[in-house]
């Protein structure tokens, strides 16, 4: 059983506890525990097994929790928690999530009407059936159907690159408004997390009754949740939240910092200091003694009063910033103006839109002065992948081509090649000697065990033909979980072969994750950032992926095409 799967064992415990009206610092210590296993670069079953150590001593574990994780592990079960799921059917939890039901209203209403699914508490709405419900009316089953459907689009996270296209928007929007004299998102969309739950936006205004209004006046608006003196909630689209907040100048700072977070970081932040006799607020620092206010203009100052260098929104998870920030400078973290390659594209010989020259020709409109290559191979048949023959025909035409971009920009003759269900490579290695650079990539067989995985994985990496892993871990971010895979042994394995790791940058894989890179970085694998471009606006998506490569600390030198060409060149080509 690996740390995500314990961590998710955990977060469901939290949530049936809480159903059954559980004590809140029990749910806190799950949600904590979960987190904080989610998060360790190890697993917890080697540290279980090392006597060394004790897997209570971890921050946010304790003894409970390990010994849950230590039964978990050595009998995969919790009769704790196979007795609640037994108590609390699915749909009971899903119907308690509607606004304004809680747990004793969820359960009349599926026990009164044997629900099955929320479907079914839909066709109850509508046939009339929930509102002849004791302590039910019209009005009631009316807010139960709105509800229903906001519910859905509610829990839904979009994917940071969707976050960003729609702060954007705001931020041009609620420019121009007169009374809008600064304006700075925050929260997770700041942090740059994979995905955003919903936008916070700080606002300073001269005038705050008119910068709400021009908020409001947004015209993707769909409802105002709640309007008051100094905060405004609203709907955009279909139900995603957008917070706004109006901050005074001198407090500035200190919003910014407090409603950047994350939650996490700023427990740290504060007991860092009341160790120095410091209150830490979104209103600003002040000194415990005589409540005088130190800092709050600008996040700078409200880290310098607690001896803190700036720490950069990406880091800000509680992980290892502050251990870096101890030790200054904290790591100088990668700008996407360092990007010099892109390793991994499609051209339309696969499925890809944009024929090589086209491919070209953006890539270098986009600073670029190398790229690679990558189309498919045979077995990805849907995607009328390359055999021997016309994988050789592309690498000719690649040859002419060479020619004309010659000092412009380097070609490199690749193949993102499938490591096959049956373990090996999709091409025979006298095809793949002749690359210059060569992915390996499983895209068949994703549902097979951990052990089939990770030895299809280890036997791309121990090939000698083989660059680079691609999407490692395989996961659709919303979509598909990551396959079983035994991370630790693939990162050795590339650590000893050389191999690369990709960070595929494209929003819905941004895959390795930030926990992976910065494991990968602790070992010194060097990760490539690549776009996976199908198309000519594919290419564009390297930013996301430069933004996952920051939270997961990576600086310039940790990313393989940082290098220029020569230097890539020297390093990683044969
Ligand atoms: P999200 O929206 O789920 O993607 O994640 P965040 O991190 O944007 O969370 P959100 O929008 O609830 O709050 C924004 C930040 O404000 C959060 O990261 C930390 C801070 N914050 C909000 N509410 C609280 C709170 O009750 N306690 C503490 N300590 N911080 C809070
Ligand atoms: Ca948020
Ligand atoms: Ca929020
Ligand atoms: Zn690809």
């Amino acid at each position: 059983m690996d740390n995500a799967e314990i961590a998710d064992v955990f977060d469901e415990l939290a949530e049936l506890l809480e159903f059954h009206g559980e004590n809140p610092f029990r749910i806190r210590a799950y949600r904590n525990g979960a987190r904080a296993i989610r998060e360790l670069d190890e697993p917890v079953e080697s540290i279980l097994e090392d006597s060394s150590r004790d897997l209570a001593d971890f921050p946010g574990i304790g003894k409970t929790l390990r010994d849950k994780a230590h039964a978990l592990i050595s009998t995969g079960e919790l009769p704790q928690l196979k007795k609640l799921r037994r108590e609390t059917p699915e749909v009971l939890m899903a119907i308690s999530r509607i606004p304004g039901l809680g747990a004793k209203k969820a359960v009349q209403l599926q026990e009164e009407l044997e629900l099955q699914s929320l479907n079914d508490l839909r066709q109850a709405c509508e046939d009339g059936r929930v509102s002849k419900l004791k302590g039910f009316g019209a009005k009631t089953q009316e807010a139960i159907l709105e509800g229903l459907s906001i519910a859905e689009a509610a829990a839904a996270r979009i994917y940071w690159a969707e976050g960003d296209l729609l702060a954007q928007t705001i931020g041009e929007h609620m420019k121009k408004c007169k009374a809008v004299k600064k304006l700075e998102w925050a929260g997770s969309y700041r942090r740059g997390r994979e995905t955003i739950g919903d936008l916070d936006l700080l606002v300073l205004a001269s005038d705050r009754q008119a910068a709400m209004d021009h908020f409001v006046a947004f015209p993707e608006r769909t409802q105002t949740i709640a309007r008051g003196d100094t905060k405004i909630s609203i709907r955009v689209r279909k139900a995603f939240q957008v917070d706004l907040r109006i901050v005074e100048a001198d407090q500035f700072g200190a919003a910014l910092q407090y409603f950047t977070g994350s939650q996490a970081h700023n427990i740290h932040v504060r007991r860092l200091a009341k160790e120095c006799g410091l209150k830490i607020n979104e209103y600003g620092v002040f000194r415990m003694d005589d409540d005088q206010c130190v800092a709050g203009k600008t996040e700078q100052d409200v880290y310098k009063s607690i001896g803190l260098p700036w720490i950069p929104p990406e880091l800000r998870e509680d992980r290892l910033e502050f251990e870096w920030a101890e030790q200054d400078p904290l790591p100088k973290l990668i700008e996407p103006s360092q990007i010099r390659g892109d390793l991994h594209m499609h051209t339309s010989e696969t499925d890809g839109e944009a024929t090589i020259r086209e491919m070209a020709d953006a890539a270098i409109d986009r600073g670029l002065s190398y790229i690679a290559i990558t189309d498919h191979s045979q077995r990805v048949s849907m995607a009328m992948g390359l055999d021997p023959e016309r994988l050789r025909q592309q690498w000719s035409l690649i040859d002419e081509i060479r020619k004309e971009y010659e000092g412009r920009l380097e070609i490199l003759k690749g193949i993102e090649c499938d490591i096959l269900e049956k373990g090996g490579m999709d091409l025979p290695d006298d095809c793949l000697a002749e690359a210059d650079w060569v992915l390996a990539s499983i895209h068949y067989g994703q549902k097979q065990s951990r052990d089939q995985i990770t030895d299809r994985i280890l036997g791309a990496i121990v090939n000698e033909h083989v660059d680079c892993i691609a999407h490692p871990t395989g996961r659709l971010i919303n979509r598909r979980p990551a396959y079983e895979l035994d991370m630790e042994a693939v990162m050795q394995a590339a650590k000893e072969q050389g191999t690369l790791l990709e960070l595929n940058a494209n929003p819905a894989r941004l895959d390795l994750n930030d926990v992976h890179l910065a494991a990968a970085k602790r070992l010194g694998i060097p990760i490539a950032i690549n776009s996976d471009a199908h198309s000519i606006d594919g290419l564009d998506v390297m930013r996301y992926g430069v933004m996952q490569a920051r939270r997961g600390g990576l600086a310039r030198e940790n990313v393989a095409n940082c290098l220029t060409w020569n230097q890539f060149k020297k390093r990683f080509l044969k």
